[in-house]
């Protein structure tokens, strides 16, 4: 019985100093992966009713943009600056990914869809 007293409070400590080593290990993993993996965020955008959504996406360079056609008609995504293609034209269920450059002379990258000129968004980018 005496021996029982004495082993409750010695497996406790051990289990709250086992926590304690494994939170710190899963802090510095954390910062680990900070360091060595890449930054660059994944964005999706739906074309869907006849728009994109969301139509004005926050992006930095580096990121990478993806338009996915959820929609029964084809849909392609035009540079609104110089009218030229950044995505092929995508059918139904196709998708189109673009790898976000440095914007130099915008803080925007406004797009439309060439079939349906009304259709419209932009990449909006923090400097
Ligand atoms: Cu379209």
């Amino acid at each position: 019985m005496k021996n029982f007293q004495f082993r409750k409070p010695f497996s406790l400590l051990l289990v709250s100093s086992l926590l304690s080593v494994m939170t710190s290990y899963a802090l510095s993993q954390d910062k680990v992966d900070k360091l060595t993996k890449p930054v660059h965020k994944h964005h999706q955008v739906q074309i869907t009713g006849f728009e994109f959504v969301p139509n004005n996406l926050t992006v930095k360079a580096g990121d990478i943009v993806t338009w996915v056609n959820k929609d029964v008609v084809p849909h392609n995504v035009y540079d609104s600056a110089d009218k030229k293609a950044i995505s092929p034209d995508l059918a139904t269920g196709e998708s189109f990914s673009y790898s976000v450059p440095a914007f130099k002379t915008s803080t925007t990258l406004d797009y439309f869809c060439s079939f349906h000129p009304s259709m419209m968004g932009k990449l909006s980018q923090q400097r």
